[in-house]
């Protein structure tokens, strides 16, 4: 796939949105539940994963639109996510690390939940969804009200265990199984949180742009023992591949040194048959941890009968290596850590099965992507705002 059509197809996400508000902007303007998942390769039944329990995501995905192609700008938190929000290449925000607030090289860019905040919709972020900390994790001009949980730096809301909770240093066991309800990680209170901010929000006259981050399935794997039991460690598929590939330069197998340091991986990060059948079994108990919170969530649309005017969209930052490869996390530029899941459910299916259709007929065969797939510069081009106009269109007289 060319790099160009990967950088597309999250920019299409931000296209989407920005005409579609910008169409119904005096009608009947839908809500927007943006879910974005840490670490969260395609690990899920919806993408074909025959290990994943997923029931709630693919539940959202059957009745939404699923892209099998969606890759990351950068298979690192921060540039990934600046440049998805911001609909700029980590270039051009020159975003590279986790340090780096792309307003320091374009001050006046405009967000995606800015966007909607300065179209009238009250923008709330809860969770994750810059980064995590430091300076990229605040962005005062997208939010109408203070971000809650952010920065969680509590070792209470990351491990259960008492074994866990003792030390200084952030980095304890790589992974836990604790007899403990949802809310007694970051996640559950993450959750918690959404469906309050949903009670407030629904008795605004302004239509909503929550922004949900979760942060599991990020190292470690803790998760409410619960969610392991859904797995048999011994069923979960090994790696099909742990050697580098023939070949490659040094430089390209070089991966995050995020595993190393937590207690339980060696330090020449040499692990044991055992660790990594426990580590894949982890990762997998913490995607259905967070599936169950995107089912809470779903349920609370559904119950408030929000449901059928909130668009939907779930994406992962970048994806992950679990020792295919030989390689561990992210930050390299292999398909595991590179592809997404990314999920649009419109109000209806046919609103992002239409605009898929023409975008993929008419756009991606007519436009050099090395020059147009790029923010204002995507959205500006006459060609590109027509075929995303055309399914609005077509859907508002269908509606109306
Ligand atoms: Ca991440």
């Amino acid at each position: 796939m060319k790099s160009g059509y990967r950088v597309a197809l999250c920019m299409l996400l931000i296209v989407c949105f920005l005409h579609i508000t910008d169409v119904q902007a005096s009608a009947n303007r839908p809500n927007v539940l943006f879910l974005a998942i840490d670490d969260l390769r395609p690990a899920l039944g919806c993408y074909g994963d025959k290990t994943a329990l997923t029931p709630n995501i693919d539940r959202l995905a059957s009745r939404g639109m699923v892209f099998n192609r969606a890759y990351c700008q950068q298979a690192v938190c921060s540039p990934s996510r600046l440049s998805l929000l911001s609909g700029l290449r980590p270039d051009t925000i020159r975003v590279w690390d986790l340090a780096t607030h792309f307003r320091e090289a374009v001050p006046d860019a405009v967000t995606l939940p800015q966007h909607f905040k300065n179209h009238g919709y009250h923008t709330l972020s809860i969770g994750k969804i810059f980064h995590g900390g430091g300076k990229p994790a605040k962005d005062p001009p997208s939010w109408s009200a203070e971000p809650q949980y952010d920065i969680v730096r509590n070792a209470k809301m990351r491990y259960a265990l008492p074994k866990n909770l003792k030390g200084k240093k952030s980095k304890r066991s790589a992974a836990e199984a604790a007899d403990v309800p949802d809310n007694a990680y970051i996640d559950g209170v993450v959750c918690d949180a959404s469906i309050a901010a949903l009670d407030e929000l629904q008795k605004r006259d302004d239509p909503f742009f929550l922004a949900v981050g979760f942060r599991k399935p990020h190292l470690p794997f803790c998760a409410p023992r619960k969610y392991w039991d859904l797995y048999d460690r011994s069923k979960i598929p090994l790696p099909v591949t742990t050697e580098h590939p023939r070949g490659a330069p040094e430089l390209a197998v070089r991966s995050w040194k995020e595993l190393e340091g937590y207690t339980d991986i060696p330090e020449d990060g040499q692990l044991s048959l055992k660790k990594i059948r426990e580590l894949r079994h982890g990762y997998y108990a913490c995607v259905s941890y967070i599936d169950a919170q995107v089912g809470r969530l779903l349920d609370e649309l559904d119950r408030r009968k929000l449901s059928k005017n909130t668009v939907i969209v779930l994406w992962g930052d970048h994806g992950y290596h679990l020792g295919e490869q030989g390689l561990w996390t992210k930050a390299n530029n292999y398909e595991w850590s590179t592809r997404v899941p990314l999920i649009i459910a419109g109000r209806n299916n046919q609103m992002s099965s239409v605009a898929w259709k023409a975008f993929s007929k008419t756009a991606a065969s007519q436009l050099d992507p090395n020059v147009m797939f790029q923010g204002q510069t995507f959205c500006s081009s006459p060609c590109m705002t027509l075929c995303i106009y055309i399914p609005v269109i077509i859907l508002k007289e269908n509606n109306s």
